[in-house]
C-alpha cells in the first residue's frame, strides 16, 4: 500500500524534471541562446595555463522546459574546467557582472586566507562590476572544484578544478578522463527556496508519514513494533523521512549541466580504462551513484589518493569529490545513475561508443526511512560499543533552547555505515571505513588542543547551528597557530552534514583513533560522532561550515581563527 502511494508520488514529482522537459526538448535544441547546454566544444569548456579570466554573468537557460535565468561562469553551466599544474603560481581574475555581490571560493585548495573567496571572512566579496585577482601557488594535485560562496552557487556558479601532479609517475594510465559534476537546479529564486524552508521546513518534502504508513508498518512489523517505531519518532518530534530538505519537488538534477533529458554523454569504447572524477556540486543533495554493469574502483577522495577499493555504489555529499576508474568490457551503453538520497529524482548520463547509444536508466530505489541508529546512535546499535559505554555526552547549555530539537547522548562511532537508504541494498557500497589515504600526514604529533562541536538544529523551524548557536550568535573558534588540533564533531540531528573546513586538511580518525583518510569535507552521519586532526599552519580567518547551502545560510557555520 505504502509502496504504491510512494511510487505515485515519485512519478508525479518526476513529471516536473523529466517528462515536462522531454516534451520541450526539440524546442530547446532549436533555440540558439540555449545551445550551450547541448553544443559547446570541449575546448571552450577547459581552460589551462597559469592565468585565467572568469566572468560571472546572468544568462538565460532552459533546463526544465521553462526559461529561467542562471548565473554562469564564462557563459557555461557548469563553469569551465580549470586545469592547473602543481608547482605553478596561478592568477585567476574573477569579474562580477551580476547586480549583487558575488565570489568564487577554491574548494579544498591550500592558499592564503585572503585568496579563499569567502565574503565577510576572507574579504568583503566582489562588488558588481569589479574584478578580484586571486593569486596562489599550487601545492597539491587531484580533483577539486570552485563555487560561489553566496546563493549564486545554486544558480550556476561552480565548476571542476583539476590539478595535474608535478610528478606524474604514480598517475594511472587511462584512455579517457571525464569530470562528472553533479548538481541541483531550480527555476525558483534561491532566496524564495530559503524563505519557503523557513516558513515550513517540510515544504519540499512530500513524504511525511501518514496513517497509511502506520497501517503498512503494522502489517509488516505487527502493531506493537509499529507503535514502538512511532513512539520514537513522536518523542523526537521528527518524521523518519527527515534527512533531506529539498527534493525533486523543485529540483532538476544535473550531470555536467545536463538534465536527465539533455542526458550527458561520454564516449567510451570496449577495452578502455576510464577515469571519472565525481564532484558533489549540489547545494542540498546527496547523490547515490552507480554504473550498473560496471565496478567502480575508487582511487581518491577530495583530491587525496586512497588505497583502491572496488565498489558498486558510492554516496557523494555536497563538497566532496571521488575519482573512480572503470574498465569498459564491451561496446555497450552504460548508465551513470546518480539518484538523490531521498529518491525523489536523479541525474544521469551515458558512457557509450556513440551519442545515439543511450543506456536505459535504472528505476529509482524505494524511498527510505531513517533507522533507529540515525536517531539514537549507539543506544540503537546491537552492541553497546564505543561511546555507548562511556560517560554521558556533554551538551552545551545553548543546546537546550528552542533552536535545538534533538540531542544524542550516546552517539555511534562506526565509519563502516553507508548511511540511510544504502544499508543492505544488495550492492557493495563505499563507506568511510573503506577510504584509507596512501600518504600519511607528515605531522605525527599528538594533538595539543581538542575542540568538540555539536551539529544542531530544529528541523521544523529550519534552524541550523553549531552547539545551538548560529554564526551571528557565536564567537569564532580559535586554533593555536602551529599546533596539531583534534576537532570532534557530534551530530545531534537526523540529517547528514558535510562539514567543510577551509584552508587546512581534515585528517579523519578511525574508530580506534588511528589515521583513516585525509579530506576537506567530512559527511557526518545522523547521531554519529567523528573526529579529525588539523595542523593549524594557515594563519588568518577561515570558514568552517556545513556544505548544504541552506544549512550554511541558516547559521551552521563558524569562523575559525588561526593565530
Ligand atoms: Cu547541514
Amino acid at each position: 500500500m505504502g509502496d504504491t502511494k510512494q511510487q505515485f508520488l515519485s512519478r508525479r514529482q518526476f513529471v516536473k524534471g523529466v517528462a515536462a522537459a522531454g516534451v520541450l526538448l526539440p524546442l530547446a535544441n532549436t533555440l540558439a541562446p540555449f545551445a550551450w547546454a547541448y553544443d559547446v566544444s570541449e575546448a571552450s569548456r577547459v581552460l589551462s595555463g597559469t592565468t585565467f579570466d572568469l566572468d560571472i554573468a546572468p544568462m538565460k537557460v532552459n533546463l526544465t522546459g521553462k526559461e529561467s535565468i542562471a548565473t554562469t561562469v564564462n557563459g557555461l553551466l557548469p563553469g569551465p574546467v580549470l586545469k592547473l599544474k602543481e608547482g605553478d603560481t596561478v592568477t585567476i581574475r574573477v569579474t562580477n557582472r551580476l547586480e549583487e555581490m558575488c565570489t568564487i571560493h577554491w574548494h579544498g585548495i591550500i592558499l592564503d586566507a585572503e585568496m579563499d573567496g569567502v565574503p565577510g571572512i576572507s574579504f568583503p566579496g566582489i562588488a558588481p562590476g569589479e574584478t578580484f585577482e586571486h593569486k596562489f601557488t599550487v601545492v597539491q594535485h587531484g580533483t577539486y572544484w570552485y563555487h560561489a560562496h553566496t546563493l549564486a552557487e545554486q544558480t550556476g556558479v561552480y565548476g571542476a578544478l583539476i590539478i595535474e601532479p608535478r610528478d606524474t609517475s604514480d598517475e594511472i594510465d587511462v584512455d579517457r578522463d571525464y569530470p562528472i559534476v553533479l548538481s541541483d537546479w531550480t527555476d525558483e529564486n534561491p532566496v524564495d527556496v530559503y524563505m519557503n524552508l523557513k516558513k515550513m521546513a517540510g515544504y519540499y518534502n512530500y513524504r511525511n508519514l501518514t496513517a497509511m504508513d502506520f497501517i503498512d508498518d503494522a502489517a509488516h512489523l505487527g502493531i506493537g513494533d509499529a507503535l514502538a517505531k512511532r513512539h520514537i519518532w513522536n518523542k523526537t518530534r521528527m518524521s523518519p523521512n527527515d534527512f533531506s530538505d529539498i527534493s525533486a519537488a523543485t529540483y532538476t538534477y544535473l550531470m555536467n549541466g545536463q538534465s536527465p533529458v539533455g542526458h550527458w554523454h561520454g564516449v567510451v569504447k570496449a577495452g578502455e580504462t576510464v577515469r571519472l572524477r565525481f564532484i558533489g556540486a549540489a547545494t542540498a543533495t546527496f547523490f547515490d551513484v552507480r554504473i550498473p554493469g560496471l565496478k567502480m574502483r575508487v582511487i581518491s577522495t577530495d583530491g587525496q589518493a586512497v588505497h583502491p577499493v572496488e565498489v558498486d555504489e558510492l554516496r557523494i555529499g555536497s563538497g566532496e569529490t571521488y575519482d573512480v576508474i572503470v574498465k569498459i568490457p564491451d561496446d555497450k551503453a552504460y548508465s551513470i545513475f546518480a539518484q538523490s538520497m531521498d529518491r525523489s529524482g536523479y541525474a544521469c548520463g551515458t558512457l557509450s561508443p556513440r551519442a545515439d547509444m543511450q543506456a536505459e536508466t535504472p528505476e529509482l530505489d524505494k524511498p527510505v526511512l531513517l533507522d533507529a541508529v540515525d536517531m539514537m546512535g549507539a543506544m540503537a546499535q546491537g552492541s553497546m560499543s564505543g561511546m555507548g559505554m562511556q560517560t554521558k555526552v556533554k551538551h552545551s547549555k545553548d543546546e537546550y533552547g528552542a533552536g535545538v530539537d534533538m540531542r544524542v547522548d550516546a552517539p555511534r562511532l562506526n565509519l563502516d555505515d553507508p548511511g540511510p537508504g544504502l544499508r543492505d541494498n544488495g550492492r557493495r557500497v563505499l563507506t568511510y571505513a573503506d577510504l584509507r589515504s596512501i600518504a600519511v600526514p607528515e605531522d605525527t604529533r599528538l594533538p595539543t588542543q581538542e575542540i568538540e562541536l555539536h551539529l544542531t538544529g530544529n528541523m521544523e523551524r529550519f534552524i541550523w547551528s553549531i552547539d545551538g548557536l548560529k554564526l551571528n550568535e557565536a564567537k569564532p573558534i580559535h586554533f593555536r597557530k602551529g599546533e596539531r588540533i583534534r576537532v570532534i564533531l557530534h551530530n545531534d540531528s537526523t540529517m547528514i552534514h558535510p562539514m567543510h573546513l577551509h584552508g587546512m586538511w581534515s585528517d579523519l580518525e578511525a574508530e580506534n583513533g588511528s589515521f583513516q583518510v585525509r579530506k576537506h569535507t567530512i559527511a557526518v552521519q545522523p547521531a554519529q560522532r567523528v573526529s579529525f586532526l588539523v595542523t593549524a599552519d594557515a594563519e588568518g580567518r577561515w570558514a568552517f561550515h556545513c556544505h548544504l547551502l541552506y544549512h550554511m545560510a541558516a547559521g551552521m557555520f563558524r569562523e575559525v581563527v588561526v593565530a
